[in-house]
Formats: structure tokens, sequence, C-alpha cells
């Protein structure tokens, strides 16, 4: 992976159900105590309720699903499995981002909606400009200047206060942007799994990215895509594999007999995974790390997204509720409106 050179960067913390946050943003941001936090969600709830009983437009717009995991640019998969890893099609990865520093592609990310992208903590460790990050969606090559790329800066970036740089446990972070991304042909949200026992339903599964192509060679220009099998732990913990050193936060993915894996640069991006019956793509994993790359016995290693469900959901919520204080204002002047309005 190429490595990152880290400047001083302002932080906060934010705790979460599952594993608690570091949070990094252009300016200091602080988050609220537990009390405090249940007033802003009283307060939330009142404001939907009110919404609800007099502003449905406003309801509407908050709640409706769009929807994930889709190529609308692509067949459903399947018809041209490959070994290795080659260039990708137009539109097949529409939610894979490229992460920038000063125009330069360092990590992955996978779009989860208009204004979040899911990456790995690793390459935001130990502390980054966020003001000098930027994320790339809707491009293939990355030296093209491609009609379909939407460009947009970092305005928070939230890590994984879990994650271990030793052991790579719970290595994920999540970037809300400055500006919500359009979805088009070429940049759309991936699905997210709530729970492990979704991964079942699973099937063909893929990796993507701008990673070298061999361990310490070059990085590529065109965006790579290749196939890859879901390891089980207990094949990928074996004593002559990983020999117990990966935690069930973690999920192995690559072919058994070698050669084809993520490499430096592919890290943060996405393990996707194609579910026929619903015909959409799950996010599964984010590429965390692996010892070299595409060797025999040791494939790609993975946050496994599955278990982080509520932790993505509860720090958006978090960043949601500390951007929106002024609701107890708003819920004032909606509950006047709507007292005119019904009187
Ligand atoms: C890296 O350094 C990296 N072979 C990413 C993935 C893998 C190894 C290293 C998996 O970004």
């Amino acid at each position: 992976m190429v490595t990152i050179p880290h400047t001083t960067m302002t932080l906060a913390y934010v705790t979460g159900p599952t594993a608690p946050s570091r949070l990094f943003s252009g300016s200091w941001s602080l988050s609220h105590p537990p009390a405090a936090q249940l007033d802003m969600a009283s307060l939330r709830f009142a404001f939907l309720l009110l919404s609800l009983s007099c502003c449905p437009a406003v309801v509407w717009t908050a709640t409706q699903n769009l929807t994930c995991g889709q190529r609308p640019l692509l067949d459903s998969p399947g018809a041209s499995r490959v070994v290795g890893g080659h260039d990708a099609e137009v539109g097949a990865w529409p939610w894979q981002v490229s992460i920038q520093k000063d125009s330069r592609h360092f990590c992955g990310g996978s779009i989860i909606n208009s204004k979040w992208v899911l990456s790995a903590c690793h390459c935001f460790y130990p502390m980054p400009v966020v003001s000098r990050l930027w994320v790339v969606a809707g491009q293939r090559v990355l030296s093209a200047s491609e009609d379909s790329s939407q460009r947009r800066g970092v305005r928070r970036l939230v890590l994984n206060k879990g994650y271990n740089k030793v052991t790579h446990d719970n290595d994920l972070a999540l970037l809300q942007l400055t500006e919500p991304l359009s979805f088009s042909l070429y940049v759309q949200p991936v699905c997210l799994l709530t729970r492990e026992e979704e991964e079942a339903g699973l099937e063909l599964c893929f990796i993507s990215g701008w990673g070298t192509t061999t361990y310490k060679g070059m990085a590529v220009d065109v965006l790579q895509e290749a196939e890859v099998q879901l390891i089980p732990m207990e094949t990928c913990n074996q004593w002559d594999w990983y020999g117990g050193i990966l935690t069930q936060h973690m999920q192995c993915a690559g072919n058994e007999a070698g050669g084809i894996d993520t490499c430096q640069g592919d890290s943060g991006g996405p393990l996707q995974c194609y579910n026929e019956d619903l015909d959409r793509f799950y996010l599964v994993g984010v590429t965390s790390f692996g010892e070299g790359c595409a060797s025999v016995n040791r494939p790609g290693v993975y946050a496994r997204v599955s278990r982080y469900y509520s932790w993505v959901q509860y720090t958006q919520d978090q960043v949601r509720s500390g951007v929106a204080s002024i609701q107890p204002w708003l819920l004032l002047t909606g509950l006047t409106l709507c007292t005119m309005v019904q009187l």
C-alpha cells in the first residue's frame, strides 16, 4: 500500500455501541454526554412526529429508500469469470472511490450513501489532514478527466476507536463528504449487510482497486477487478495459514492457490458479493491487510462489514445529531408554524 505521510489534526471522541470512534474533522467537535444524547434523540423524535403530522414532504425526502448495490450499466455478474485481475468495465463498481491526498490516490473506499464513504482506518493513521483529502467517485482511469467523475472534500473522518494497529482489528473508517454525491450510471451506493447471517445468501465475490499488481510493484491507472472466494476463518487461521492471528471481525478472501489478491493501494476498497435473489451487491469486506500479496495460504484479509452495521449507523446518527444542534429551534419554529396552519 502507498505509504501516506501524516501530520497533526484535531480530534474528538465519539463512543458507539460496538466500538467507539475517534472523530477527526476540519474543526474541533465534541461528542455529547449520554444525557444530552438522549435529549437530542427525544427532540429528533419529537421533530419527526411533528413533521409526520404537518410536513409529510419533509419526511418523504428524509426516509425515501434509495436503491443500493446495483450497476445500471452492467448485466448480472457471472458471465465472464477470470483468473487474476483485469481492467474493470465502465460502471462495474459504481460505489468504488479513490481516496486521494493532494490529488494522489492512496486508498480505496465504498459509497454507502450520498454523503458517506466507508474505508479502512489504517489508511488515515495516525493523523490525517482532513482538508487535504479528496474522494473521487465515478472514475475508472485515474489519470483521465472523465465526465462521470465527481470529486468531494471530506468534512469529517471517523476512525473506529477499536482499531488495533498491531492486530489490524476493527480496521474501519467513515468519511463524511463536504457535499453529497449525485447518483448516476457511474456513481451508486453499495448495500450493507445488517447481520452476519446475511452473508449466507451471497455467491460471487469480487475485489477491486487501483493498487499495485505485485507486492512493492507499481500502482495501476485503470481500475482492476478480480473474482475471489470467501475463505472460512477455520481455514484462514490454521497454523500454516495466518496461524491464529485473525479475529472474528475479519474475513479472508482470495484463491487457495494464491495469485489473486488485493495489494498495496487497494486498502479501504470493497470486497463485494452478489446476492442473486435480490440482484444486488453487498459490501462484505473492506480491504485491510495481508502477508505480502497473492501468496499461497496468505489471502487478503478484510474487515468484516456485517460486524459493524450498528457502528456505521450510530456514527452517522451521532454526527447528524451534533450537526442538528439547532433542532430545538427547528422544533419551536415547526411547532409554531404547524399550530398556525392547524388553527
Ligand atoms: C496494503 O498494504 C495491503 N494482500 C492491502 C491488501 C493486502 C496486503 C497489503 C492483501 O494496503
